[in-house]
This record gives C-alpha cells, structure tokens and sequence, in this order.
C-alpha cells in the first residue's frame, strides 16, 4: 500500500479540550483555530454544540470565519445534536457511536441494529443539508471485527463521505490496527478516519499503521492533549509523516509549528514535553562526542528532520564530560578563536577532567577556551 496523501484533522478544540487543564476562552478559540489554519491542517473539530451554550456560539465564530480548513462538529449520533451542529454553520459532522460490548452497556444499552437504525435517521437528515458525515466506532478495537463491518458496511451503504476508527482507550497495537483497518479498508469504499489514544504510547505508530493499511485521515491535537494522557500529537504526526515521505506535509506551513505548541503549553499551563518532536527544546540539541563530530561534518548523520524547516536551530553542547574536541573547536571558532587539533584536544580534556569534579556551564567553558586565543 503506498501512502501518498493524509488529511490532518486537528481536534485541539474538542478532544484537546477534554484535557485535564484545559478550559479554552472564545478569544482563544479563535486564536487556536486562525493558528491551526494557518499551520494548513484540512479539517478542525470542535466540540458538540450540545456540549454548552458558549460551545454552540463558539461553533458557528469559527465555522462563519472564513477558514480554509473544513470545520467540523463532534456529535452524538443523535438528530437534536445534529440539527443543532447544522443550524450553528459546521461544514461537517463528526457522530459517534460507542459499539464495544463494555461500552454499549455502560453508555447506551442499544444493539447493533438500533444503532444502524439511528444512525440512518441521523444522515438522511444531514442529507437535506450541504455537509460532510463521518460515523465513527467509539472503542472500535473492543468491537467484535464482524460486528464492526457490519455498522462499517450499513452505514458506508447510506452514503457518508468517511467511516471513523477510534482507539478510544489506547489499548491497540500497531499490528492490530494494521489488521483492523486493512481489513475495514476492503468492505467500504469511502474515506478512513484514524483517532488514537496514547496511553501505551503507541499512538503514533498506531495512526502511522492506520494510513499504511489504507486510511486516508488522521486525528491529531497540539501538543497530543486529550483526555487522560491524550492522542497522537500534531508535531509527532508531522514528524512522522516528514521523515517518511517529505511531500507528505508540504502544503503545511511547517515554521508555525513550535509557536503553536507554544501557545498551547502556556493556554493550558504545561511546559512543552522534553520528548516532544520538533518543539522540544532539545529536538535539535547534540551532546555526546561521538554524534557532536558527525553532526558537524554532515548534520543528516544524526538529524532526520532539518531544524530549519520547522524554524528551530540545531545546538551543539560544550559544557559537560562527553565533550568531544571537533565540539570544541567549533565552540572556539563561534568565539572567533581559531585552535588546532592539539589545542582543541587539549582543552577537551581540561573541560572533561573538569566535568568529572562538578557540572559545568557554557561560561566557564568559554572562559578557558579564550585561553587559547592568541
Ligand atoms: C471520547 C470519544 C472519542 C471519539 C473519537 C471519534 C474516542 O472522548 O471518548 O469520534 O472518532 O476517543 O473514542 O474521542
Ligand atoms: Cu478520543
């Protein structure tokens, strides 16, 4: 299966939102959704007009605010939810439906075929209006596979433009989503949506398989937030899709990423994760000697991605043991002294022993490397 195009759907605005300390103003709502736009991704979600009167206002600020991306409305795949998400201007709607055993009985108690009988209600009725519908498995990899085919199917049949694959609990494999989708992939002719939860940390690499068995749109958040510990952040998803294929993200406008990370860390008051890809402060940062030596020479020996693309500048790091002397000598030429190879080897060795004794900062590196200026 070659993988030549994937929607980036962000829904910052509505999973993001279930974040533990996220409470998003309309001010910053908007802010979000201008930011998200810019960036390029296809499609926004934002919560349910159901949700709270201030959501349903909300909705219809942003989807009559003349973005290029397609707003869409998470909803109940209930009729009141949906007319209400049309009435407020969505361009599309996102329904769910819980199929799981543990969550049919926890949540709604209805069985499969009530389920389809809804939902067939629900899109005749979108029918009448100008919007895209996507039905969507809540806790789809606790679904039964025939059971799961059989909503897939029925409801692909009634005319929708995507069916929704959703890791709700974050419990599946990549493998296991590779099988589930593939397989989904061969029953429905229209567009695949891919939500992962991140709670074994697999959400990446689960949504990564989804688009190689066939799915065509993937769920992201800045930063990954969502409820518990979150989804398939935005950053990863371009990493991921970057160092694949670079052609995949280059409608996006990559510079505006870390600043909209950024923005999202302090809206919700979390510092940016040291792991994060791209935004971390450390996603370009090279320390031991033997990567520092390499990077100089050619940067492609440790860096998949180019900091420049995303706006951010590799660093080299000095002050510490695992110094090399190619680090050093670099150090010393952005300081505008030049040092031979046996300089440079010398003051490495000064700067280790001295890291062996206590930590060290880049001043005090900088202090003795000036001792070799001439
Ligand atoms: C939830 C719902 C959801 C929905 C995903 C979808 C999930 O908050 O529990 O609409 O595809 O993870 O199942 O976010
Ligand atoms: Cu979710």
């Amino acid at each position: 299966m070659s993988l030549e195009r994937c929607f980036l759907l962000d829904t910052t605005l509505r999973e993001g939102e279930q974040f533990a300390t996220a409470r998003f103003t309309s001010s910053q709502r908007l802010a979000i959704a201008e930011a998200l736009d810019a960036f390029g991704v296809e499609y926004i979600e934002l919560t349910s007009p159901a949700a709270s009167p201030q959501s349903a206002r909300d909705l219809e600020l942003i989807a009559r605010h003349g973005l290029r991306a397609r707003i869409l409305a998470h909803v109940r795949c209930h009729l009141d939810d949906v007319r209400l998400a049309v009435e407020h201007g969505a361009q599309g709607v996102n329904l769910l439906y819980a199929t799981s055993a543990q969550l049919r009985q926890a949540s709604h108690g209805r069985s499969l075929d009530q389920i389809v009988e809804e939902a067939a209600k629900v899109i005749a009725y979108l029918h009448g209006h100008q919007v895209e519908i996507r039905f969507s498995c809540e806790d789809t990899f606790r679904t039964e596979l025939h059971e799961l085919i059989r909503i897939y199917r029925a409801v692909a049949a009634l005319g929708i433009e995507r069916i929704g694959l959703a890791d709700t609990v974050g419990i599946a494999t990549p493998r296991q989503v590779y099988d589930v989708v593939a397989q989904v992939r061969r029953e429905v002719d229209c567009d695949i949506e891919f939500h992962g939860h991140n709670d074994a940390g697999c959400a990446i690499a689960n949504a990564f398989c989804a688009l190689e068995a066939g799915a065509t749109h993937i769920d992201v958040t800045v930063l990954g937030i969502g409820e518990r510990n979150g989804i398939a952040s935005l950053g990863g998803m371009v990493a991921r899709l970057a160092t694949f294929n670079p052609d995949l993200v280059a409608r996006y406008d990559l510079t505006l990423l870390p600043e909209l990370d950024r923005m999202l860390a302090e809206m919700v008051g979390v510092s940016i994760p040291f792991d994060a890809p791209i935004s971390s402060p450390y996603a370009f940062h090279h320390k031991a000697g033997l990567h520092t030596k390499a990077v100089l020479a050619d940067p492609r020996s440790y860096e998949v991605l180019d900091p420049a693309a995303f706006g951010r500048t590799r660093t080299v790091a000095v002050a510490h043991r695992l110094v090399g002397w190619h680090a050093i000598a670099e150090r010393a030429r952005e300081l505008g002294i030049y040092l031979n190879e046996a300089a440079a080897r010398e003051a490495a060795a000064r700067i280790k022993a001295l890291g062996d004794e206590h930590e060290l900062d880049s001043t005090s590196v900088d202090e003795i490397l000036y001792e070799y200026a001439e």
